[in-house]
């Protein structure tokens, strides 16, 4: 049985590939390592432990703790590491960039050199899970490649574009088998509700405005989170070191279309008065620096992957609205403290 280690597994992109991970790859033991930040939350994981008592472990420690790392490579035969962990919230980036550079590049850094002591023969994969926010802002036109240069515009973007340089450099000089997937906006069930789609939900319900940055026109490109998840497995399994693969379901959105998307499929599942709903748009100061379009070329997946998304985008959104409407003790346990002051401090009183 190989070991799988997952970082930042409890986290909403990780707990979901931890799932993943052992319910449809029964030949992995899988080691999660989360330091338990804010955006971490041991709920997500809830079960794993009586349903896998062999095929599961559960480790807290933070990726910027060399011994911690070390005694974990020496406990475990860690073959496979799949880097989730990341301060993953680019407005939370704008507010405070040092605990970015800190986990994004330092943890990273000390992560690979763990491994790197650890595998000394070569042996061993690792995959980063990393962003188009790397490429930098698209105009109207175009979709990134694996070819577009790097050109990150906040903090978190610029921290997680370091961090892939480190993970290309470890290939190059020590020949390890690294690789990096560059995936899109996802979406979909454990999502810290900071994000715009979990945020909106949770408001929309709580009867708070629904905020949107400057006219709502800026672009994103959504994926489902089951679909980002199968495309790094694929990718850890079947590509050669020192690869680059983009991953995406190439479903652009205007911010204000998907929220108005979300209120209708939110009326639609409780019974709110869409006019009511929609009355409660405020456009607001937009983001600084905010990104105008991102679009994801996955074509490079495709081909050499077989890399096919399978939930269509009206599906999952309709699947992920009734997920949050079904667990809404889940998030109201995380909006308050922490969660309260932050927002507090994005949006005003
Ligand atoms: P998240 O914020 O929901 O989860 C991050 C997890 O990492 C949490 O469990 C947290 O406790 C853990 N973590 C943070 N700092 C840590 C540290 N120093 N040590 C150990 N653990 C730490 O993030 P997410 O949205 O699930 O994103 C996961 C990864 O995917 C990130 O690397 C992010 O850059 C990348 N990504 C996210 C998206 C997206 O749309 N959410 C898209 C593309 C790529
Ligand atoms: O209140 C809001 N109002 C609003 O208009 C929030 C929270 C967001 N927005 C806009 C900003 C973005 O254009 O919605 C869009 C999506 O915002 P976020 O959910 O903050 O995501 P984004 O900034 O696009 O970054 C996300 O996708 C790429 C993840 O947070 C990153 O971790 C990932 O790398």
């Amino acid at each position: 049985m190989k070991t799988l280690l997952v970082t930042g597994g409890a986290g909403f992109i990780g707990s979901n590939f931890v799932r993943m991970a052992l319910s449809e790859h029964a030949g992995r033991r899988v080691v999660v390592l989360d330091g338990l930040t804010y955006a971490g939350n041991l709920e997500n994981l809830e079960g794993l432990q009586e349903l896998y008592p062999e095929r599961y472990r559960f480790v807290r420690a933070d990726v910027t703790d060399a011994q911690a790392l070390a005694s974990l490579f020496a406990e475990e035969a860690v073959e496979e590491v799949v880097h989730f962990a990341a301060e993953s919230h680019v407005d939370r980036s704008i507010l405070g960039p040092m605990a970015f550079v800190k986990t994004n590049v330092m943890g990273t850094a000390t992560l690979l050199e763990a491994a790197r002591q650890a595998w000394g023969d070569g042996r061993g994969r690792y995959l980063q899970v990393s962003t188009d926010e790397v490429y930098g802002a698209l105009g109207d036109a175009g979709a990134f490649t694996e070819e577009t240069p790097l050109d990150p515009s906040s903090p978190y973007s610029a921290s997680k574009a370091g961090a892939d340089h480190l993970v290309l450099a470890y290939h190059r000089t020590y020949g390890m088998h690294t690789l990096i997937t560059r995936c899109c906006n996802n979406y979909g069930p454990y999502q810290f509700p900071e994000k715009l789609i979990p945020f909106m939900i949770a408001r929309m319900v709580s009867g708070d405005t629904l905020p949107v940055y400057g006219r709502g026109e800026n672009v994103r490109d959504w994926i489902h989170v089951d679909d980002h998840n199968r495309g790094v497995f694929l990718a850890l399994e079947k590509s050669g070191p020192g690869q680059v693969y983009n991953l995406g379901a190439r479903c652009e959105l205007r911010n204000i279309d998907l929220v108005r998307a979300l209120i209708r499929e939110v009326a639609a599942q409780t019974g709110r008065d869409p006019v009511e709903l929609e009355r409660r748009l405020a456009f607001v100061q937009d983001r600084p620096g905010h990104d105008w379009r991102y679009a994801i070329d996955p074509s490079k997946a495709v081909r050499e992957l077989g890399f096919r998304p399978r939930v269509a985008f009206e599906e999952g959104l309709g699947s992920t609205v009734a997920w949050y409407l079904a667990h809404e003790g889940w998030w109201r346990r995380i909006v308050s403290g922490e969660y309260l002051e932050y927002v507090r401090k994005q949006y005003g009183a």
